[in-house]
């Protein structure tokens, strides 16, 4: 089995908070396989821009890869086994994607996170998240993992409430988020795509987020 290296020379490691980290770079020993899984994923479950509860559309578009993907309608946000649009399965985590996300989470102190859910968040110039925390998994031990891929995002990572300030961060090709702990529950988000776009991925930003959701 191949391993990585924990100090991978492209790799720096900023702490935003004792359980919130930036790994500057640390997917880009992988970004080939990963960029082709992602498109591989989407070739199967495609992206779709979802409805929230309150009835707008999402200006992120969204698929899932794992045994449960996050999804939202008029009725909520979940997790489901079944993708809504192919009424099949999401597809399968690839293995690049889990074994990435257990090697960053390792690497900040989380051990043996083994996630069972992957959101595949697509950016367009314009899209963005507002600010939100991540509560619909069934437990909050475990740590969030997130992957950014193509066009620089500015992340926002906000406190316990709401109106809690954010600090703005830039979040490039390659970089990983650790988050659990303490601050599993902060509000974040992303401000509208803008900027050049990729050499690599044009004019979008991919983001994967792993989670332990069921
Ligand atoms: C994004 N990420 O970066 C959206 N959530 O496109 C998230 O919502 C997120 O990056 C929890 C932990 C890390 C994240
Ligand atoms: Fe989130």
């Amino acid at each position: 089995m191949e391993s990585y290296d924990l100090f991978e020379p492209d790799t720096q490691l900023h702490c935003l908070s004792s359980g919130a980290f930036v790994l500057r770079g640390f997917a880009l020993p992988h970004l080939d396989h990963l960029v082709s899984e992602t498109y591989d994923v989407a070739s199967i479950s495609p992206f779709r821009h979802m409805i929230t509860p309150g009835g707008f559309t999402m200006s992120v578009a969204l698929t899932n890869c794992g045994m449960l993907g996050w999804t939202t309608d008029r009725r909520g946000y979940r997790y489901v086994s079944v993708d809504p649009v192919t009424g099949s399965s999401w597809p399968a985590m690839p293995a690049v994607f889990a074994k990435l996300a257990s090697e960053a989470a390792a690497k900040v102190g989380f051990k043996e996170f083994q996630p069972d859910a992957c959101l595949v968040n697509r950016y367009s110039p314009g899209a963005r998240l507002t600010m939100h925390q991540d509560k619909n998994e069934r437990c909050y031990e475990e740590p969030i993992v997130s992957v950014s891929l193509g066009m620089t995002a500015k992340f926002l990572f906000g406190g316990h409430e709401r109106s809690d300030p954010a600090t703005k961060i830039p979040l490039f090709h390659g970089d990983v988020m650790v988050w659990g702990g303490v601050d599993r529950l902060r509000y974040h988000g992303v401000m509208p795509l803008r900027g050049a776009p990729h050499s690599v991925m044009g004019n979008q930003r991919i983001n994967l987020t792993f989670r332990k959701a069921g």
